[in-house]
């Protein structure tokens, strides 16, 4: 199965590293035929290449639109060589065959990211590489498929190791590569376009991926997982740099994301944010005067449950919040970047991890959510929903106060990151209650407030923090008991979507509690 390599062809739109490969391959003896600019960027570095025009006869054309869509490149790249026929037909049109294809496509994705003109995206739509690489990739048997620059490096160590031949399972993992470049590609493409038509539905659909950890093990032990980027380049857990601690695990990926989504959603113009997780729901956030304060109030919401936890930072991190934030084990800390101070109090804890991005995910950026289920995939924008005070509708007889209104919209943003069924208390910009992912909103009101009473009494409060608080529900009442139950807890104002059937017996019954309470027509389940 090894293949020993004569004649290859390179095609890159990437020129990093092409001179060194190109170099390397001719001292292996290896005969370098190349495309226009390629050919030019090696030739001008004394080394030798044929153009591909040469081979073909035909010149590039078309803007470069036709320039390997040529039997003499894709015969020589299909040809089974082991095949009479096949070998009669190379010989008799005088076809060549080609060993191995280095290709990397025109920049598409870069266009996407700078926001390219309608035009200028068409334009870098490749078409002879894409066909290249599908042809050499099909004809692994005895072709090399090399489209990454960064495997150029395991190519020549193949190439030392082999004895200037390739093995059948290098060829096989290279072709495998190669599709799933291909297929990226085209989804790109297609992702584009629906935009760019506003295709919102688009009948087919195709998400891609590139790994860029493989995981221990995924929610569980017995799970094999990875993690892959969607080449978006989002800020977030993606594109965050870990500065300290063990690699992170699948879990610890999924709760960082949940935490610094939501902790982005307080703008750091009005002031420091912090965000404390427990397996994707909040169990603490919290504004405040300096950051450590936001960390301290959101540590305070639920103490228990922040042993273990996520903390997400709308701010760099600094020396007074890291010792304070040291203080308990806390698994990772994600913030937009991270001082002198912080880190070296943070370098003793071995265990901890610290993860730095250079800005905060813009929580308005549209974006497409999936959601595997049996047989299919559950397509839907981001919930990027957003809900100002010029939103809100008073429906009681009391409207609430300024502060009442803070604390409301603070609960609100908080409730949108909860698994419904989410009731969340809010008291002077710090949660004081979240209950989260019970089937029945009540339960949801109920253990909210029991815990509320539990840290009350953990922290010799006099009473618990409930007792004065805003209240959020991500959907509406659909009857008073859930109103009635936050009521209880001591809850003096409410915001919640509205649109129940029943609304007028739970503004009857928020009147009669002498609740403030505001709808925002807005709903925020999270299943
Ligand atoms: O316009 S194309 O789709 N038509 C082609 O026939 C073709 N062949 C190779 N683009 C084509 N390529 C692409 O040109 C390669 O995929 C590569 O990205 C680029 C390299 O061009 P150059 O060597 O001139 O810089």
């Amino acid at each position: 199965n090894l293949v020993p390599l004569r004649r290859a062809l390179i095609s890159v739109s990437d020129k990093t590293g092409l001179l060194d490969l190109a170099r390397a391959l001719h001292a292996r003896g290896v005969e370098l035929l190349s495309t226009g600019g390629s050919a030019k960027t090696i030739r001008d570095a004394g080394i030798a290449v044929r153009d591909v025009a040469d081979v073909t006869g035909f010149p590039e054309m078309m803007d470069g639109r036709v320039k390997t869509l040529h039997p003499k490149v894709h015969g020589g790249l299909l040809a089974l060589r082991d095949n009479p026929e096949h070998t009669a037909a190379m010989a008799e049109h005088d076809i060549g065959a080609i060993d191995l294809l280095v290709v990397n496509l025109y920049p598409f994705e870069a266009a996407l990211a700078r926001g390219a003109d309608y035009g200028e995206m068409i334009e870098n739509i490749d078409i002879g590489g894409p066909a290249m690489i599908r042809a050499a990739a099909k004809n692994h048997g005895f072709v090399t498929t090399i489209v990454d620059v960064e495997d150029y490096s395991a190519l020549l160590a193949e190439l030392d190791a082999q004895d200037g031949q390739t093995s059948l399972a290098f060829r096989q993992r290279h072709a495998q590569i190669a599709y799933a470049r291909t297929g990226a590609y085209d989804a790109a493409v297609s992702t584009w376009m629906a935009s760019a038509i506003g295709e919102e539905t688009p009948r087919r659909v195709v998400v891609a991926g590139e790994l860029t950890q493989s995981l221990r093990y995924g929610e569980n032990p017995h799970q094999q997982a990875a993690f892959y980027v969607d080449g978006s380049a989002r800020t977030g857990v993606a594109t965050a740099e870990q500065h300290q601690g063990k690699e992170l695990s699948y879990n610890n990926i999924n709760d960082t994301d949940a935490a610094f989504e939501l902790v982005a959603e307080f703008d750091p113009v009005d002031g420091p944010a912090c965000a404390i997780i427990k397996h994707a729901n909040p169990c603490g956030v919290a504004r405040g005067a300096t950051l450590a304060e936001a960390y301290s109030s959101a540590f305070d919401c639920d103490r228990t449950s922040a042993f273990g936890g996520i903390i997400a930072l709308n701010q760099p991190l600094d020396g007074a919040t890291a010792e304070l934030i040291g203080g308990i084990f806390t698994e990772v800390i994600i913030a937009p970047g991270a001082d002198a101070d912080a880190r070296e109090i943070l370098g003793k804890k071995k265990n901890l991890r610290l993860l730095t991005t250079d800005g905060l995910p813009n929580p308005r950026t549209a974006l497409r959510s999936y959601r595997q289920v049996a047989g299919g995939m559950l397509v839907q924008d981001k919930d990027a929903g957003h809900i100002g005070l010029d939103d809100l509708k008073v429906v009681t007889k009391r409207a609430p106060s300024d502060a009442e209104l803070a604390d409301l919209l603070f609960a609100w943003k908080v409730a949108k990151h909860v698994k419904s069924n989410a009731i969340v208390y809010v008291k002077d910009k710090a949660t004081v209650g979240v209950g989260a992912g019970q089937m029945s909103r009540v339960d949801s009101a109920l253990i909210a407030a029991k815990k509320a009473e539990r840290m009350a009494e953990a922290l010799s409060l006099p009473q618990p923090l409930t007792i004065g608080s805003a209240v959020a529900s991500d959907a509406f009442f659909p009857f008073a008991d859930g109103l009635l139950e936050a009521a209880a807890a001591g809850a003096t104002s409410v915001i919640q979507p509205g649109g129940s059937m029943r609304d007028d017996e739970v503004i009857a019954a928020a009147d009669e509690a002498g609740l403030a309470m505001v709808f925002t027509g807005m709903r925020h389940f999270r299943h």
